[in-house]
């Protein structure tokens, strides 16, 4: 592809990913996006074990023909102390900085981070039906209500919805199985949590409990409050580092967010201005709220988006959405891989890594188990169809 926008990508959980590299090279990426997972949340990542990594997807892997590069880290996760401003949190900005300064050192120069609460993202049902048999994430607030009130029983919950929204719930529960109410828990509680040990009700509990009387407002200045310690001393290093918007983008269960609308990235980057602080433009993750205006974020923040997260999902009302195919839903991708297209014109802006994120559960895929949303085929169509629209706008666009 001449001058292309993207550097297409895949993210790969490391050795133990049911996904195998093959698939990935067949899938038709050479971008690796991969993290660490096995060390815990807070410790410093060793020069030692990044090049492990490295040395799985390069030529030194002797197994592995087809070199894949390892263009972005994701996650870097960010420690729940430093969220909630502890009095130890010092420490473990110190382990963050030295992470980023060995993975500067090793070539990796694009950083993912989020900064949810306890929680990734979180659906209510991760094997949701589409009429063509194959299965999505979906969020739907009835359940989430139902679970909330009814399984977590967390406390005052009540008063976090609408009245009627409220009532909707209770007459759904009173309908529900035993079957369905699991259903709904498991799938709850798949939200990646940070330290990727598999999560409990109680766990949740706790996690919920730890952030009372920390307000947005708090959240948000320790957020700046973190980027002020770790911007200076990424550009040192020479790596960017690109924050992911939150999924879905506004308060769940009672927890702050604060990286949701293109107001809360302007307080982001006006305080550190930085264009080392960047950000993950997840075109699902913001286009759940129908407020987000999609091609004005790219547009706005083109200049500080390192890394790129493609997907849709389809907004049903303003309490539902499922994941769409990738050039179906609310996204409008064909405007949004312009507005790209747009925005690197005339800049000397070499391609931007971006990822399918997510995909669906389907063909051979329907009987294995993965990562929720992270299957190969689905993936691999969802890749599929972005490389064709993007070839398709060059090709068009260019005389
Ligand atoms: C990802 C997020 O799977 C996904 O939806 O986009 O989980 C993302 O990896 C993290 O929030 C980034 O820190
Ligand atoms: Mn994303």
């Amino acid at each position: 592809m001449k001058n292309p926008i993207f550097e297409q990508s895949w993210r790969w959980y490391g050795p133990h990913d049911p996904v195998n590299l093959q698939t990935v090279k067949q899938a038709g990426a050479n971008g690796i996006v991969t993290a660490l997972h096995h060390i815990p949340v807070g410790e410093v990542w060793s020069l030692e074990e990044i090049d492990r990594r490295k040395a799985l997807l390069d030529k030194s892997n002797k197994e592995n023909p087809f070199p894949l590069h390892w263009n972005v880290v994701e996650s870097l996760p960010v420690h729940e102390h430093i969220k909630q401003g502890k009095a130890d949190k010092a420490g473990y900005i110190e382990n963050y900085k030295q992470s980023l300064r060995n993975l500067g050192r090793s070539g990796i120069t694009r950083i993912c981070y989020n900064f949810m609460p306890v929680l990734d993202w979180l659906r209510t049902n991760v094997r949701y039906e589409l009429e063509d048999g194959s299965t999505a994430l979906l969020h739907d607030l009835e359940d989430l209500i139902v679970f909330d009130l009814f399984i977590l029983k967390r406390e005052k919950a009540e008063e976090d919805y609408e009245p009627e929204m409220v009532e909707r719930a209770k007459r759904k529960y009173s309908g529900m199985t035993k079957a369905e109410l699991d259903r709904l828990q498991e799938s709850l509680l798949m939200a990646l949590p940070g330290d990727q040990n598999g999560f409990t009700l109680e766990k949740l509990r706790k996690g919920l409990e730890d952030y009372k009387g920390i307000s947005a407002e708090q959240l948000r200045e320790n957020l700046v409050e973190f980027l002020k310690e770790v911007i200076p001393v990424a550009e040192e290093a020479g790596v960017k580092m690109a924050i992911h918007p939150d999924d879905p983008p506004w308060p769940v269960l009672g927890l702050p967010r604060v990286v949701s609308t293109a107001k809360d990235l302007d307080h982001i980057f006006d305080q550190v201005p930085s264009k080392t602080n960047g950000l993950t433009f997840c075109s699902g993750s913001f286009g759940a709220s129908e407020k987000n205006d999609l091609p004005e974020i790219i547009r706005r923040y083109y200049h500080r988006i390192h890394f790129v997260h493609l997907r849709s999902v389809q907004r049903e009302g303003n309490s539902r959405f499922y994941e769409a195919n990738h050039l179906e839903g609310s996204a409008k991708m064909h405007k949004l891989v312009r507005t790209f297209y747009e925005c690197q014109k005339g800049q000397n802006r070499g391609p931007i890594p971006m990822r399918p994120d997510h995909g669906h559960q389907m063909l051979d895929d329907l009987e294995k188990t993965t990562y929720p949303g992270y299957s190969a085929i689905g993936r691999l169509r969802g890749l599929a169809e972005l490389r064709g629209l993007e070839l398709g706008i060059i090709n068009s666009l260019e005389n």
